[in-house]
């Protein structure tokens, strides 16, 4: 269990929503943040966060207005911090990349995306 970070306190995610570990954050509501990512791999690569601890978008989707939440944020980052053209991603499941067992939504944009890129 803890190895997945099943619980809120040992969730990286909920630990940043929370304040306890610092990010750069670039959108907040009471619903989701969003915060640059660690390791970006784009210009603008950031994470849009739900601040419930759902585990992957299939929890996500059990709430369709969280979901379109999201990808409105997701949106408006796109045009704000770049030219309103994205690239939308959620890892869902190890071998799919997912590392961090808190959805999230890659968002990256801000130059012409590769196929492999993510
Ligand atoms: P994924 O592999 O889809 O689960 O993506 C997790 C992403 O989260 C990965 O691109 C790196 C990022 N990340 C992990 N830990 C932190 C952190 O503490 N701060 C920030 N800003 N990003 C993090």
């Amino acid at each position: 269990m803890s190895t997945d970070q099943h619980t809120e306190t040992e969730c990286v995610f909920c630990r940043i929503v929370g304040g306890e570990i610092p990010s750069e954050r670039v959108h907040e509501d009471d619903q989701v943040i969003a915060f640059k990512d660690l390791a970006p791999k784009a210009p603008v690569h950031v994470l849009v966060v739900p601040r419930a601890h759902l585990r992957d978008v299939r929890e996500l989707s059990e709430d369709p207005e969280l979901l379109a939440h999201v990808t409105r944020v997701a949106g408006r980052l796109a045009d704000d911090l770049a030219d309103g053209e994205f690239r939308l991603i959620f890892n869902t499941g190890a071998s799919a990349g997912q590392t961090v067992f808190h959805v999230h939504a890659h968002v990256l944009a801000g130059t012409q995306l590769t196929e492999g890129q993510m």
